[in-house]
């Protein structure tokens, strides 16, 4: 019998960049995945961990089926079982001990997944726990604040114009390898090039000079995060030399002279030793930016977790606004996306909430109904009234994702109760006691509901699954719902009205985008068979529609009342007191301590994807690289052993030693460590290297929202007497 050979086309949904795939199968034999050439987005570009989707889909170690963890080992059960047992013990914590004993935490494939995103909201909505946790303040929680604080929507993020602007200024990111965030573009590095081509101007300020800095015309050094400070000085320039030209922004901007007061205090050579980028250089680079024809400066990671990650990002916005490059053609706009969650929020008076709440033991505020994930494992192990005493995870890995991972790891051994929804026994859910796996993304349907969003062009993509559910499996969103409806049997007070009851039970994640698309901006509406998009018809086109480049909309798309962009918010300026104060400290001379910075690598997709051989293989990379000078004065040579210690924890690795990375810093990736007992993982506990957030530390925020501090971690760096084994994998 000959089988049938087929080709999918899908987006590939594990990064940002929503790149376009060709599937070749043969019967259920994935035969070949490569860029779909036809997408009009992504025009054939992948990288490698396109391929890695088989991986995963056929991975001997991904679970199918519910598992209870016993005294001797994993034990398979049935779903009904599972959800019995998850929904009773979750009511039976929450009726002794009150709502907020029962946590929640959701980690980033939540976001890249329709369902997921939809059905977990409802299932918090369900547990009314104020206790919610995410891996957003260990990511891009800053931009958030300054979104919220300026233009009224925590979700109201300008993205950088790539294609048609004339002057890039990146701080803090690496798009070549990360592929973009909160700039979904795939194909940066091509996009980059062709922005040289035209005669525009990339220039990266990076403690490393990155992947993308490579690309670039200018790349400069910074001290880990003073990036406020640089900030702070090109904005003083900009007033002082006349080159503050907001053009029509000036109609609905308040705050222009509060912050020209502000800047006035930061020449640049104020900042030029704390930053380590020269006076003259800042005045130039000010200079460059403002006559560009069409500029952007964007931030991301590097700029976001660290100390005064929001401040950094006010000050980008502002860079933007105050020459005029925000909501114009080749500077930062914001998106019009098929699916309009903003729009629909905006509608509907949500505009994002902070501060309402504090946690109980730090005292951090909430932002947006989560709490900053940093003050986890000390909700858990602090006794008292409110402590957590359960804990749902989905699709994250908070032991080896979040600050002091080990103190987290240690808190959940002790929870009376976790569940986690996933498919892989990793670091953190080995802590469960019952685990749900939901299908991969192979099996179901997708639609970026939040990449079209931020994406530097405005196009819809819907894909079908390739496969069939594998028999007596569940979607994510089918978990939540079961759980759902389960813990509402048990406590019938959660289960609202009947107009609610029916609504959370007919609006199927399905229905609800089918419904967003139609009535979103270019939607079909009532018209059954006019022009305009519905799901259906997004279907029939399997390589995705093209909507068009980003265009102006403001101020008619700011939320802030009376629309009024707002420059110079109280809060974020009150902030600035935390910078002034580290100017008094920062610059002097250099001690032992190094400063431990990330970075990630083409291969990897934060924790997850070391399962993957094709993916793992060849020379470690979870290394340290070190300055040649600090590595000299610390007797450290390429390829020895390093212990690096920082104050809660300490970790040995292999050192590269080179000087792409500045004096005075350190570079660890993230989402490495995979050797913990119980880790059933084969391939990467093979490959494990360290967890750097085995140093990075729950006590360094920034303070004004409780973003971690991720980079910029004092470490000690010392040659390693011995050789542990799984450093050496
Ligand atoms: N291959 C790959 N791609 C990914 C991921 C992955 O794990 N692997 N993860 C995805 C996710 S979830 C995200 S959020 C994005 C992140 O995307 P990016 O932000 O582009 O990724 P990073 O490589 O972390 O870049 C951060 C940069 O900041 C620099 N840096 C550190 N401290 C400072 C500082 O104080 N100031 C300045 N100016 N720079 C600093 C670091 O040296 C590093 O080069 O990537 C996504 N894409
Ligand atoms: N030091 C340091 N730490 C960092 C970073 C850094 O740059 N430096 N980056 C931070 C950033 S930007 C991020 S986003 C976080 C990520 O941190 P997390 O979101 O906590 O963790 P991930 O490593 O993304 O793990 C994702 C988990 O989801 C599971 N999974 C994959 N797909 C699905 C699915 O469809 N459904 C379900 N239910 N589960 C699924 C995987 O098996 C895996 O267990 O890490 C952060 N931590
Ligand atoms: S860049 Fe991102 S979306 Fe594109 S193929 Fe790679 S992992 Fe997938
Ligand atoms: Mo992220």
């Amino acid at each position: 019998m000959s089988l049938t050979e087929r080709t999918h086309y899908r987006t590939c949904h594990l990064c940002e960049a929503i790149c376009g795939v060709e599937i070749r199968l043969r019967g259920e034999e994935i035969l070949s995945i490569r860029g779909d050439p036809d997408d009009p987005f992504s025009r054939g570009h992948i990288c490698p961990k396109a391929v890695a989707l088989r991986d995963v889909h056929e991975d001997p170690d991904r679970l199918r089926h519910p598992v209870r963890r016993t005294a001797s080992g994993w034990q398979v059960i049935s779903w009904d079982e599972a959800f019995d047992e998850v929904a009773r013990r979750l009511v039976e914590i929450q009726s002794r001990h009150g709502k907020e004993a029962v946590a929640t935490y959701f980690g980033n494939p939540q976001v890249h997944s329709y369902g997921a995103l939809l059905g977990g909201t409802m299932l918090a909505r369900t547990l009314r726990s104020p206790n919610r946790y995410s891996a957003t303040s260990v990511d891009q929680l800053p931009h958030h604040v300054a979104a919220y604080f300026m233009y009224g929507h925590q979700l109201l993020i300008p993205i950088p114009d790539l294609d048609r602007t004339g002057f890039l200024l990146v701080l803090g990111a690496n798009p070549v390898v990360s592929n973009g965030s909160l700039m979904t573009a795939p194909d940066v590095a091509g996009r980059l090039k062709d922005l040289r081509r035209r005669g525009g101007h990339l220039v990266v300020v990076d403690p490393r000079r990155t992947e993308t800095a490579g690309l670039a015309d200018a790349h400069h050094f910074i001290r880990p995060g003073t990036d406020a400070l640089l900030l702070l000085a090109l904005l003083h320039t900009t007033f002082n030399e006349g080159l503050a030209r907001p053009g029509r922004l000036a109609a609905f901007v308040d705050g222009m002279e509060a912050l020209r007061g502000i800047c006035s205090e930061f020449p640049p050579e104020r900042v030029a030793t704390a930053t380590g980028i020269a006076a003259g250089t800042i005045r130039q680079l000010a200079r460059d930016f403002a006559a560009a024809d069409g500029a952007a400066c964007y931030g991301r990671m590097g700029a976001s977790t660290q100390r005064f990650g929001a401040l950094v990002q006010w000050l980008i916005q502002a860079l933007n606004v105050v020459t005029g490059n925000l909501d114009r053609p080749g500077g930062a706009l914001f998106t019009r996306p098929a699916f309009d969650a903003i729009g629909l929020a905006t509608g509907l008076g949500q505009r994002g909430t902070f501060g309402r709440r504090r946690t109980r033991v730090r005292g951090l505020p909430e932002f947006g109904g989560e709490f900053p994930v940093a003050a986890l494992a000390e909700e858990i192990l602090t006794p008292g009234p409110g402590q957590i005493r359960a804990l749902v995870t989905a699709a994250g890995n908070p032991v080896l994702s979040t600050p002091n991972g080990r103190r987290l790891d240690g808190a959940l051994a002790g929870l009376d109760f976790m569940v986690s929804v996933d498919f892989y026994i990793n670091e953190t859910t080995r802590h469960a006691h019952v685990i749900l796996p939901p299908t991969f993304a192979l099996e179901r349907d997708h639609y970026d509901l939040i990449f079209h969003a931020l994406a530097i062009r405005n196009t819809a993509k819907y894909s079908l699954p390739l496969f069939e559910p594998a028999p007596d499996t569940r979607h994510d969103w089918q978990i939540f719902a079961a759980l759902k409806r389960r813990i509402e049997a048990l406590d019938p007070g959660r289960r609202g009205n009947l107009r609610t009851r029916f609504g959370a039970r007919w609006l199927t994640p399905r229905r609800t985008l089918a419904l967003g698309l139609r009535f979103g901006p270019y939607g079909a509406r009532w018209s059954p068979f006019g022009g305009g998009l519905t799901l259906s018809g997004l279907a029939r086109q399997p390589h995705g529609v093209d909507l068009g480049p980003l265009g102006s909309c403001l101020p008619g798309r700011l939320a802030t009342p009376g629309k009024r962009i707002q420059l110079a918010p109280e809060p974020l300026v009150r902030d600035l007191d935390r910078l002034r104060a580290s100017l008094e400290t920062t610059g002097a001379a250099p001690g032992a301590e190094l400063l431990l910075v990330g970075r990630r690598d083409l291969r990897t997709n934060n924790s997850w994807m070391h399962n993957s051989q094709r993916l793992v293989k060849g020379p470690p990379r979870c290394t340290l690289l070190i300055h040649p000078d600090d590595a000299a004065r610390r007797g450290i040579a390429s390829g020895s052993l390093a212990d690096v210690a920082s104050r809660v924890g300490r970790v040995s690795l292999v050192v590269e030693v080179t000087d792409e990375v500045m004096p005075g810093v350190v570079s660890i990736p993230h989402g490495w460590g995979h050797d913990r007992p119980g880790v059933r993982l084969r391939i990467a506990s093979a490959h494990a290297g360290v967890s750097v957030n085995d140093l990075t530390d729950e006590r360094a925020l920034d303070e004004l929202c409780g973003n971690a501090a991720l980079n910029g971690i004092p470490v000690l760096v010392t040659p390693a007497p011995a050789t542990p084994s799984a450093a050496l994998a």
